[in-house]
């Protein structure tokens, strides 16, 4: 699939800084040295709904990621999937009587507008689940071959005792991993299973539903944990430096992936860091597809809100932090746009230098974004109260603004 365009990062003075993130596998902070190539796989949408500012939040996380390598002076091999095959999909293209591959294809093309509004930097791999099935059904014959797979009535599970790092991950206990796995997609109560955690690695055709050629799983489509550790293996391989994603995918969906790639591969790590970011909700509750408590970046855009404002908003929280959007987190940002619109509008002003190292050190510090706008806000208050003398000093920190917090002033 094609991704969308990249807006341009602008180099900035002196040295970038080292990115200490928090891993989810080992609870604490790590310091992620990716060699000269970075190398990240993000999840993508699935595409039967419009982008939310829950899943704009996700991304605009692992696009500060990527914005902080790229000051160190690292290149970056970044991969996103399109889970443009999976229940849910089809489920709405039922309930709306649509194709659903025309719902896949809209959604995708809306999520794409969406991101380039709001400056996302593009991956250079954009792949979707159904072009990956050629090279998922080789990896599941290769987990049935090794016994780490088993058929049950022609679907075949993946055995989660096959990978001796299963549940490393997610670090839960039996009993949380069985609820979340029935809440997410899981099937623990499925008879015959050998443990009621195994997830689906292809499901044989159903009556009615789309399918695919299997080889020897015969007709049928992909498990949704495989789709992503088939398409990170492809174009990134084993031990790539972050696997990120909303905090709602840490288990079952990258516990269970790191677990298909570790004993498919008999090496170890999958990800170097599992990067999770926390939830955004609306009116009490996370934002969902499911729930349909949505505000949707396409419609915020419509009514004319300045994209550079949603990204504020986003910006304003840590990306771990649960939160709540309301009309009070967007009139903020505006505010805020139109201050620091002002402030770099005039061709000098107090020295810039030292906002580079703080905004630079605020997102190497665990992407501490909302510090970095609070570092911009401290500038911007000196230069509307007396201002400076420094020549080009507003030029500097507009382009520090839009190389690494992806707004343009
Ligand atoms: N296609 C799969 C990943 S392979 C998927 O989870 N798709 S999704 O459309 O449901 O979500 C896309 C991304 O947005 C995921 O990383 C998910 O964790 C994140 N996300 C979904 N809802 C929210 C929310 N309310 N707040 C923050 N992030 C969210
Ligand atoms: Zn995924």
């Amino acid at each position: 699939m094609h991704a969308w365009p990249a807006s341009d990062v602008p180099a900035l003075p002196g040295k970038g800084r080292d990115l200490r993130i928090h891993d989810t596998a080992t609870g604490g902070p790590v310091t992620v040295d990716p060699g000269p190539v970075a190398r990240i796989y993000v999840c993508g949408i699935t595409p039967y709904d419009a982008t939310h500012i829950g899943h704009a939040a996700t991304y605009n996380a692992f696009d500060l990621v990527q914005r902080v390598w790229l000051d160190t002076q690292r290149q970056i091999q970044y991969v996103q999937n399109v889970t443009d095959i999976d229940d849910p999909l089809l489920e709405r293209a039922a309930r709306d009587g649509e194709d659903w591959t025309g719902l896949a294809e809209r959604e995708t093309a809306l999520f794409r507008e969406d991101m380039t509004a709001l400056r996302m930097l593009p991956p250079q791999h954009y792949i979707g689940a159904v072009e990956a099935i050629p090279g998922i059904v080789p990896l599941v014959e290769r987990l049935c071959e090794s016994g780490a797979a088993y058929v049950l009535d022609g679907d075949v599970y993946f055995s989660v005792e096959a990978d001796p790092h299963f549940g490393e991950v997610s670090g839960l206990d039996a009993e949380a991993m069985r609820l979340l796995s029935a809440e997410r997609g899981g099937d623990p109560e499925r008879p015959g299973k050998k443990n009621p955690l195994d997830p689906m690695l292809w499901m044989a055709a159903r009556e009615g539903e789309p399918d695919w050629d299997g080889g020897s799983l015969g007709r049928g489509r992909p498990g949704w944990h495989i789709e992503c550790v088939a398409i990170a293996l492809d174009h990134l391989g084993m031990g790539f430096d972050v696997q990120g994603g909303g905090s709602d995918l840490a288990f079952p969906h990258h516990e269970m992936g790191a677990s298909h790639a570790q004993a498919l591969t008999g090496e170890y790590p999958f990800a170097k860091a599992y990067v999770h970011a926390g939830m955004v909700a609306l009116d009490g509750a996370k934002m969902s597809k499911s729930k349909g408590n949505l505000v949707f970046v396409s419609t915020l855009r419509r009514a004319g809100v300045d994209p550079a404002a949603i990204r504020l908003s986003l910006l304003a929280h840590h990306y771990r932090a649960d939160w709540e959007w309301t009309d009070q987190v967007l009139d903020e940002a505006v505010a805020r746009l139109a201050r620091w619109r002002a402030a770099v509008s005039r061709p000098d002003g107090p020295a810039a230098q030292d906002l580079v190292e703080e905004v630079r050190e605020a997102l190497s510090n665990d992407l501490d974004a909302p510090a970095a706008l609070a570092a911009v806000d401290r500038w911007a208050a000196l230069q509307e109260s007396t201002g400076g003398t420094d020549e080009g000093a507003p030029g500097v920190v507009s382009r520090t603004v839009d190389a690494l917090l992806g707004v343009a002033l």
